[in-house]
C-alpha cells in the first residue's frame, strides 16, 4: 500500500483541506499521513477564525520521522500557512529525495483574482519555489498568474493558457495542470488544461459545471485529493485528472441537491462511492 503524506492545514469545521484530504486518500486505498500546518477553528471564508500556526512543530515532527525511517511514496502540500512553512517543506523534501517519493503540488493561495487572508506579497515567489521542485502542480488561474507575476485576466485563449502552463513548467514543474478551466464558449462544462514538460503533450478534460449562486468551497482541495489517490491507486496522470473532474462535479451536485446544504463545503461523502468504485474499476482492470 502506497503511503501519502499530505501537508497542509486542519481546518476544523469547514469540509477542506485535511478535513477532505485524509477521507479521500484513503477511499483511494492508500495510506494517508498527516502533517497540520495550521490548526484553524474554521477555513478562512468564516469570520471569527481562531487559527493556531504551527510552523515550529512541523520541523520537529519532521524529525521524528526521520529517527523512525518513515517515508513516504507521495508528498501532497495543500494549504501552507507561510514562507517559512515553505522553507521547512522544502529542506524535507531534500531529506526525502533520496527515496523518491513523487511531489505534488496544490499551491493554494486564492481564487477569482484575490489572494486568501493573510499571506505576505513575497508567499507566491516562494511557492514558485515549491512549484519548480514538482512532479504535478494543480493552481487555478489566479495561483498561476500570481506564481508568473502576471496580472490576473479572465479573458485568456486556450492558447494563452497553455503558454502559462508552459512558463511554469519552465520553471522546474514537470507537469502543470491548470483547474477550473471551461472551454471557449462552454460555460456549462469545467475541468483542465494541463501541459507536460517531458514530452510536450497537451491534455484537457471537462466534465458538468454545476452553476451555483454562491462560490464553493473547498473543491480544489476535494479536486487535487482525488487526483493524489488515483495516482497513488496506480492511475496514469490522465486518467487521475479525468476521475478527478468527475468526482468533484459530482460532489458539487450533490450538494447542490441536497436540502441541508452548508454554505462551507461541498458534499464530497454523499460522491465517494462513485469515486471508490471508479478506483477499484481501475485496479481490477490491471
Ligand atoms: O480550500 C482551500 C483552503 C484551505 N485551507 C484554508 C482555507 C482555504 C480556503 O479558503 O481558508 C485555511
Amino acid at each position: 500500500m502506497k503511503r501519502v503524506l499530505t501537508i497542509q492545514d486542519i481546518s476544523c469545521v469547514g469540509k477542506c483541506s485535511l478535513g477532505v484530504a485524509m477521507p479521500i486518500i484513503s477511499a483511494a486505498g492508500a495510506e494517508a499521513a498527516a502533517l497540520p500546518t495550521a490548526v484553524l477553528s474554521a477555513h478562512t471564508a468564516f469570520t471569527h477564525v481562531y487559527k493556531r500556526d504551527l510552523s515550529k512543530d512541523m520541523e520537529k515532527i519532521f524529525s521524528a520521522w526521520q529517527a523512525e525511517g518513515i517515508t513516504f511514496d507521495c508528498v501532497y502540500t495543500g494549504y501552507l500557512a507561510g514562507g517559512e512553512q515553505i522553507e521547512t517543506v522544502s529542506a524535507f523534501l531534500d531529506r526525502q529525495s533520496k527515496t523518491s517519493s513523487m511531489v505534488f503540488v496544490d499551491p493554494v493561495m486564492g481564487d477569482f483574482g484575490r489572494l486568501y487572508a493573510g499571506f505576505h506579497h513575497t508567499f507566491p515567489e516562494q511557492m514558485a519555489q515549491l512549484c519548480a521542485r514538482s512532479d504535478v502542480i494543480v493552481p487555478n488561474l489566479t495561483e498561476a498568474c500570481a506564481l508568473l507575476d502576471e496580472p490576473y485576466r479572465e479573458d485568456y485563449t486556450e492558447e494563452q493558457l497553455i503558454e502559462l502552463l508552459r512558463r511554469l513548467c519552465g520553471a522546474g514543474a514537470k507537469c502543470a495542470v491548470l483547474t477550473g478551466v471551461s472551454p471557449a464558449g462552454r460555460a456549462d462544462k469545467l475541468g483542465i488544461l494541463k501541459y507536460d514538460s517531458r514530452n510536450g503533450a497537451v491534455f484537457s478534460y471537462f466534465g458538468e459545471h454545476v452553476r451555483t449562486k454562491q462560490p464553493l468551497h473547498g473543491t480544489g482541495d476535494i479536486f487535487a485529493s482525488a487526483c493524489v489517490g488515483a495516482l497513488a491507486a496506480g492511475m496514469p496522470l490522465d486518467d487521475a485528472l479525468a476521475l478527478s473532474v468527475e468526482f468533484t462535479a459530482r460532489c458539487a451536485a450533490c450538494w447542490a441537491k441536497a436540502a441541508d446544504r452548508r454554505w462551507y463545503g461541498v458534499d464530497f461523502e454523499t460522491a465517494l462511492p462513485y469515486y471508490i468504485e471508479h478506483i477499484q474499476a481501475y485496479k481490477d482492470k490491471i
